[in-house]
């Protein structure tokens, strides 16, 4: 069977990384992988050409390659995006439309629809109050899309473009004979926890970073609130979900945009467990007032029915198997503490 060529920006991120490895276990593709920094050693030997520079001028040189598929991960997360939101508006946003426009027009050219997989966030959603937080509970794909951080628009306004090019682009869908379009999917990630690598520039970044502080026996402050509660998710089921996802026929699709969720938990739980795992582990709480406000505006939990009966979708982590079967087996490994 011939490799599929498959494109992943963003690939030296923690969803990169994981990624990566993951196609490489399924096999069948040839990974090309761009990035603003050099390949980790994790991914070096798996990676067939790595392009290292800015997405959005390094876009004319993939001009050039026939993928069948691209990841594209490469983003400004949403803490980050606040302190420089026109940089980040051009990477989210114009780094996303240029990609986009070249998968569109080798979709248009070659007859055969470029699969696009898009990773999303629960940060398009804005909820207005904490009672409106608690009130709306696990919301679903089509309410409160009004986002309060750059990112969020960003995620937010990338989708609609996704979905544009992929049903209207030109309005040439109206033709008699319509050309091939692009295959967008994305995906709505909750905060997402790793035991190999840590998060950078998030807002959801509490949880992982508690956690992994607290196994090396460092102390944390944790910048939100005890209460604070968002969706979570083991990093080996969002890599299921981009794989699982990918497979998919198109035809068995009604949606292009798909919440997924698995645990929500508050930050108070997290550290219940992160004690619990590791006594003498010192959390202390000193709310940042604007990342505290990010984190209220994101809902307490999401609805993926949409992906449970249009693809199978079911997580392999619920909260107990994400710390007893994954994490914390890991991260005593990682960190020498078995
Ligand atoms: C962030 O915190 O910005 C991301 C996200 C929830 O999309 N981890």
């Amino acid at each position: 069977m011939t490799e599929k060529l498959v494109l992943v920006t963003g690939a030296c991120g923690e969803i990169g990384q994981a990624l990566v490895q993951g196609l490489a276990q399924k096999g069948g593709y040839r990974i090309v992988t761009a990035d603003l920094a050099p390949l980790p050693n994790n991914i070096t030997s798996i990676s067939a050409e790595h392009v290292q520079g800015d997405l959005v001028y390094q876009i004319k040189t993939f001009y050039d390659y026939d993928f069948d598929l691209i990841f594209h991960l490469a983003a400004s997360l949403s803490s980050k995006a606040e302190v420089s939101s026109e940089e980040a508006h051009r990477i989210n946003v114009e780094g996303t439309m240029q990609l986009l426009m070249l998968a569109v027009y080798r979709s248009e050219k070659y007859q055969k629809s470029v699969k696009f997989l898009f990773p999303s966030s629960i940060a398009v959603y804005g909820l207005e109050s904490l009672e409106e937080k608690r009130a709306k509970g696990a919301v679903k794909e089509d309410v409160c899309n009004m986002p309060h951080t750059m990112y969020g628009c960003n995620k937010l306004y990338c989708e609609k473009l996704g979905v544009y090019y992929s049903k209207y682009f030109g309005q040439k869908h109206l033709d008699e004979n319509p050309p091939h379009m692009l295959d967008f999917r994305a995906i709505r990630f909750p905060g997402l926890i790793s035991a190999f690598t840590l998060p950078s520039g998030g807002t959801s970044d509490y949880g992982p970073e508690m956690l992994h502080a607290a196994a090396q026996g460092k102390p944390y402050s944790c910048f939100v609130r005890e209460d604070t509660k968002i969706s979570f998710m083991a990093m080996p089921d969002a890599i299921k979900s981009l794989l699982m996802l990918t497979d998919v026929p198109r035809e068995k699709l009604n949606h292009h945009v798909y919440n997924i969720a698995a645990f929500a938990l508050t930050a108070g739980e997290f550290r219940d467990r992160a004690v619990e795992a590791f006594p003498g582990a010192q959390i202390t709480f000193e709310p940042n007032p604007r990342r505290q406000g990010i984190v209220d505006s994101w809902p307490e939990d999401v609805d993926d029915t949409l992906a449970r009966t249009e693809w199978d979708w079911k997580p392999d982590y619920d909260a107990d198997e994400f710390f007893d079967d994954y994490f914390l087996p890991e991260i005593r490994k990682r960190y020498g503490k078995n």
